[in-house]
C-alpha cells in the first residue's frame, strides 16, 4: 500500500453538503442507497473527475440528478467509483450499493453482532456501506432511514433525532432519522435489533431536556445502572468544568459484544463494547466500574471534542484523541481521588507508552506518515497526547487554559481542524508563544531529563543541573530540545517546603521549572541547609527522570513528600533498583535478597493510615514484570526478572507476616457493595495485603485465600483470589477455576477473566493451557474480547512464557496472528504489535522472536493492517 504523507495534504475538490441514505437491512443483502448532494469546489476546474472511496462494494445502480449514468461515464470496483466528467453545478449522486453484513468478519463497516445489525465506520469504514468521500474534512448532514422486519429489528437507530416511524407491508416497519450536525462519515452510525431499553433523562444548564437510552440484548438491562449514572455525571460535569451542553434531543448508548475498539463516538449514537457498559457487583471489578465511568465519559465528551470540532484529516487523530483523555481524566480525578487516578494514568503511561517510544513502532503524537490509519489508534497518541495537553494546562495556567479552549470551541465549532489552529487558539487568548512547545506534537522518543544537583554550604546556594536528550528513534536520529515543565519542591530536614525565590534568570512558574534548553543550571539563594530535591512532582512532563537520590533520600520522600505522586515514585524508585540488582544476581544463578530500605518502606507504607488506602495499594505493588524489563532495557532475562520480583514479594511479606496478614483478613468495606473510590480503596489494599500474606506454598495462607474466594460477595475480592491461587500454583487452583467457570459459563464478560487468569499464569505450562484453552467450547475466535482475553493477555501479559527461550510462546502468537488476520485485521495486528520489544531481549530470545516475526512477514495474503506492523517491526 502507497505511503501517506502529511505534506501531501490537499482539500477535497468536491464537497457532499447532504446525505440521504435508505437502509434495507437483510443479513446477507442489505441494499443502500445513498444519494449524495455534491459541490465541485471554487478551485476545482469543472468536469474534473470524481473519485470516491469504496472498500468490498459491489454498485448495482447509479444515477446523476436521477438519470441512469452510462457505463461509459464511470468505472466501479469494489476500491473505487470514478466518474469521469460529473456537471460542474451541485447535483445529486445516486448509488444503490449491496452488501453483507454476516459475511463481515472485519468488523469494520456495518456487521451484525449476536444479531444485531451495527456498524464502525472510524477510521474508514463508511466506505464499505457507500462509495464516499471517505475523509473526515468532508461534512454533511445525514437523513437516514432505516427498513426491516419489525419482528427481527423492534429497534431502528441512526445518528441524531429521530423524524418518523411507520409501518411496511409483510411485517416489516421503518424509521428516519436526521442528524441537524454536519458531520465526517467516520461518525455515522446505525442499529438494527432486538434490544431492550434503559431510559432516563437529563436537563441540560440551558433547560433542554435530553432523552438518554441505553441499549442492550435482553436480560442485561439491570447491569446498565453505572454507566446511566456515568453518563448523566459526565453531561453535567462537562457543562460545569468546560461550558460545554448537549445539543441533541436524545443520547443513545447501544452494547454490543462483537467489537474491534472500546468504544465509539458516533454523532449521538454511541456504539460501546459491552464490556465498558456492563457492570454489577456479581460480575464486575472495581476496574470495570471505573472503566466504565471513563470510557462514558470519554466518548460522551467527544461530542465537543471531535465532532462538533472534527480532525482535517486522520494526521490530526491526536486533536480529537488526547484532548479527549485528558478531559475524561479530569472527569475521573474530579469523581474520585486525584493522585490516585494520576498515579494510575501514569502507570498505563509508563508501561504502553514509554516502550512504544522506545522501539520500531514509535512515531510523533501527530504522526507524519502512515500506511494503515488503523494502526495508529495507540498510546502515543491517545495517552501521551493527552500528557501533552495537561503540560500546556501546568504552562499557561488554569485561567489562560481555560481561555484557550473556549476560545477553539468558538472558532472552530463546526470544522474540521488541525493541531496548528488548535495551539493557536491558546497563543493568542493566553498571550504565549508555542512554536517550541509544537515540538511535542513533532517529535516521537522520550526525552530524558538528567538531573544533578549541588549544594555550597559556604555560599548557602543549591544549584541544579538540567539536561535533556531523546534517544534516536526510527526515523528520528537526532532531536531538538522541548519544552518540558517541571514541577518541583525542594524539602528542608524537617518535611516542609522551602520557600525559595525564584533564581536570577532561570523561568520559574511558581512551582513548575521550565527547562527548554539542551542544558540548564538554576541555583537557588539562602538555602540554608541541604535540602531533598522532589522534582518532577505530579509527573509534570512524559519524560523519563535521571537524578540520582540516596536511598535515605528516596525514603525520605516516600515518608515526607507533600506530592502524593513523588511519594509513590519515591517507593517504585526504591523497589525498581533493588529489583534490577536482584535481576542481575538472578541471572547469573547467585542467591538474591530484597534490600532492608525496601522492605521498611514498604511496612511504613502498609501503616501509613493517613495515606489514601487506594494509594497505599499502589505503593505496595511492584513494578511490573514489563516495567522491570523496560528499565533494564537490554540483553532482558524475564526469567531472572520474574525470579527477583518473586524473591522481593516473598521477602516483604515475610518480614511482616502479621501485618499482612491483618490487612488482608480485617480491612473490608463495611455494609451491602458500594463501587465508589474509598470502599474500592479498601478492597485493593485487603487483596493487596493478601498477596502478601498468602505467599506460594503457605498452606495456611492459601487457605485464606480460598475463603476468600468462596465466600467473596463481589468480582473484585474474588478475582483476586483467583488469580492468586492460579498463579500461585495454590492446590485449590483447579477447584476455584471450576467453581469460577460453573458460575459464569453463561456471563461472557466475566468468562474473558477466566481466559485471562490462565494465560497470564507464570511457568512453563502456559503455553499448553492456552492451547487447550484455544479448542474450549467457550472459546470463540471471532469474538475480540474473547480473543484478547487469550491470546492479548498471554503476549502481553505473561512475558516469561512469551518470550519463553525455546521460542515456543513467540511461535503460539506468531500462528495465531496469522489465523485472525484472515478474519480480523485490526485484532491480527493488535496482537503483533506485543513483538514490539524484541530487540531488547537476550540474544537467543530475539533471535526466536525475529524469526517468529519473519514467519508472519512471509504470509504473502497479509493484510494491510499486520503487514505495516510486521514490516515496521522489524525494520
Ligand atoms: N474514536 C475511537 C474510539 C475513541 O477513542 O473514543
Ligand atoms: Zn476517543
Amino acid at each position: 500500500a502507497p505511503a501517506i504523507r502529511l505534506e501531501d495534504y490537499q482539500p477535497p475538490a468536491y464537497r457532499i453538503d447532504t446525505v440521504h441514505l435508505n437502509v434495507d437491512l437483510d443479513p446477507s443483502a442489505t441494499r443502500v442507497t445513498a444519494t449524495l448532494k455534491l459541490r465541485r469546489q471554487p478551485e476545482t476546474p469543472a468536469g474534473s473527475p470524481l473519485l470516491l472511496d469504496g472498500d468490498e462494494l459491489t454498485l448495482t445502480e447509479i444515477r446523476i440528478n436521477g438519470n441512469p449514468l452510462a457505463e461509459t461515464a464511470f468505472k466501479a470496483d469494489a476500491q473505487q467509483l470514478e466518474v469521469s466528467a460529473p456537471p460542474a453545478e451541485p447535483f445529486d449522486l445516486t448509488l444503490v450499493t449491496e452488501i453483507n453484513p454476516d459475511a463481515n468478519t472485519k468488523l469494520m463497516g456495518l456487521y451484525r453482532s449476536s444479531g444485531t445489525y451495527c456498524t464502525q465506520c472510524e477510521a474508514e469504514g463508511f466506505r464499505r456501506i457507500t462509495y464516499f468521500l471517505d475523509r473526515p474534512d468532508v461534512l454533511s448532514v445525514y437523513t437516514t432511514r432505516l427498513e426491516a422486519p419489525k419482528k427481527d429489528c423492534p429497534v431502528l437507530l441512526a445518528n441524531g433525532n429521530l423524524a418518523e416511524t411507520g409501518e411496511l407491508d409483510d411485517g416489516r416497519h421503518f424509521a428516519v432519522w436526521h442528524d441537524p450536525h454536519p458531520k465526517p462519515a467516520y461518525l455515522f452510525a446505525l442499529v438494527a435489533g432486538n434490544l431492550a431499553e434503559v431510559s432516563d433523562s437529563f436537563t441540560t444548564a440551558s433547560g433542554k431536556g435530553v432523552a438518554l437510552n441505553i441499549y442492550v440484548e435482553h436480560g442485561k438491562e439491570d447491569r446498565c445502572g453505572w454507566a446511566m449514572d456515568s453518563l448523566k455525571r459526565s453531561m453535567r460535569w462537562d457543562e460545569e468544568v468546560f461550558g460545554r451542553e448537549y445539543d441533541l434531543d436524545v443520547f443513545n448508548i447501544v452494547a454490543v459484544s462483537d467489537f474491534n475498539m472500546g468504544a465509539m463516538e458516533n454523532k449521538g449514537l454511541n456504539i460501546f463494547n459491552d464490556k465498558y457498559v456492563l457492570a454489577d457487583p456479581e460480575t464486575a471489578t472495581d476496574q470495570d466500574y471505573a472503566n466504565i465511568e471513563a470510557v462514558i465519559a470519554h466518548e460522551y465528551f467527544h461530542n465537543w471534542t471531535g465532532n462538533r470540532i472534527t480532525c482535517r484529516d486522520w494526521f490530526q487523530l491526536c486533536l480529537k484523541e488526547g484532548l479527549t483523555v485528558f478531559r475524561d481524566q479530569e472527569f475521573s480525578s474530579d469523581m474520585r481521588s486525584r493522585a490516585v487516578k494520576r498515579i494510575a494514568d501514569v502507570r498505563l503511561l509508563k508501561s504502553h507508552q514509554f516502550p512504544e517510544d522506545a522501539g520500531p513502532l514509535a512515531h510523533p503524537v501527530r504522526p507524519k506518515i502512515y500506511h494503515e490509519i488503523n494502526n495508529f489508534y495507540t498510546a502515543t497518541v491517545y495517552e501521551k497526547g493527552a500528557e501533552v495537553v495537561r503540560m500546556l494546562k501546568t504552562l499557561l495556567g488554569d485561567e489562560g487554559f481555560r481561555a484557550g479552549l473556549d476560545l477553539y470551541f468558538d472558532r472552530h465549532d463546526g470544522e474540521a481542524t488541525t493541531i496548528e489552529a488548535f495551539l493557536a487558539s491558546f497563543e493568542e487568548a493566553a498571550g504565549a508563544d508555542l512554536s517550541q512547545f509544537a515540538l511535542w506534537y513533532e517529535q516521537a522518543g522520550t526525552p530524558i531529563v538528567t538531573a544533578e544537583t549541588e549544594y555550597d554550604p559556604d555560599r548557602k546556594t543549591f544549584t541544579l543541573s538540567l539536561s535533556q536528550e531523546i534517544p534516536p528513534v526510527p526515523g528520528q536520529k537526532t532531536s531538538r530540545a522541548a519544552v518540558i515543565p517541571l514541577r518541583f519542591g525542594l524539602i528542608g530536614p524537617n518535611g516542609e517546603d522551602l520557600d525559595v525565590a525564584a533564581p536570577e534568570g532561570a523561568i520559574v512558574a511558581g512551582d513548575v521549572l521550565i527547562l527548554d534548553k539542551a542544558h540548564q543550571d538554576v541555583t537557588f539563594e539562602n538555602v540554608a541547609a541541604p535540602p531533598v530535591l522532589s522534582l518532577l512532582r505530579g509527573f509534570s512532563a512524559p519524560v523519563r527522570l535521571n537524578q540520582h537520590l540516596e536511598p535515605r533520600d528516596l525514603a525520605f520522600l516516600a515518608a515526607q513528600d507533600k506530592d502524593p505522586f513523588n511519594r509513590w515514585q519515591a517507593v517504585q524508585t526504591l523497589a525498581m533498583r533493588d529489583l534490577v540488582r536482584m535481576t542481575h544476581l538472578c541471572s547469573q544463578d547467585q542467591p538474591a535478597t530484597c534490600s532492608k530500605d525496601v522492605i521498611d518502606v514498604f511496612a511504613a507504607i502498609l501503616e501509613d493510615a493517613a495515606l489514601d488506602d487506594a494509594l497505599r495499594a499502589l505503593a505496595l505493588t511492584l513494578p511490573s514484570e514489563a516495567d522491570i524489563a523496560q528499565e533494564i532495557g537490554k540483553d532482558v532475562d524475564p526469567d531472572a526478572i520474574h525470579a527477583a520480583r518473586s524473591i522481593m514479594r516473598r521477602d516483604i511479606g515475610s518480614e511482616h507476616k502479621t501485618a499482612f496478614q491483618r490487612f488482608a483478613t480485617g480491612f473490608a468495606p463495611e455494609g451491602p457493595f458500594s463501587p465508589d473510590a474509598a470502599s474500592a480503596g479498601k478492597r485493593a489494599l485487603a487483596n493487596r495485603a493478601l498477596s502478601y500474606f498468602a505467599l506460594p506454598g503457605d498452606a495456611a495462607g492459601q487457605d485464606t485465600v480460598w475463603q476468600r474466594f468462596t465466600s467473596a460477595d463481589n468480582m473484585t475480592d474474588r478475582l483476586a483470589a483467583l488469580t492468586l491461587l492460579v498463579h500461585d500454583g495454590a492446590p485449590q487452583k483447579d477447584d476455584a477455576l471450576e467453581a469460577y467457570r460453573d458460575r459464569y459459563k453463561d456471563n461472557s464478560l466475566a468468562m474473558d477473566k477466566w481466559f485471562m487468569t490462565q494465560a497470564t499464569t507464570p511457568g512453563p505450562k502456559a503455553v499448553d493451557i492456552v492451547i487447550a484453552l484455544m479448542g474450549h467450547p467457550l472459546y470463540d475466535a471471532t469474538n475480540p474480547n474473547r480473543v484478547r482475553a487469550l491470546l492479548q493477555s498471554f503476549a502481553t501479559g505473561n512475558p516469561t512464557q512469551f518470550a519463553r527461550a525455546d521460542g515456543a510462546g513467540f511461535e503460539l502468537v506468531a500462528e495465531s496472528v496469522l489465523e485472525i488476520d484472515k478474519r480480523n485485521p485490526q485484532v491480527a495486528s493488535r496482537l503483533l504489535t506485543s513483538f514490539r520489544s524484541w530487540r531488547a531481549l537476550d540474544p537467543q530470545r530475539s533471535a526466536l522472536a525475529e524469526s517468529a516475526l519473519l514467519r508472519v512477514s512471509a504470509c504473502e495474503e497479509l493484510s494491510r493492517d499486520s503487514r505495516d506492523i510486521v514490516d515496521r517491526t522489524l525494520q
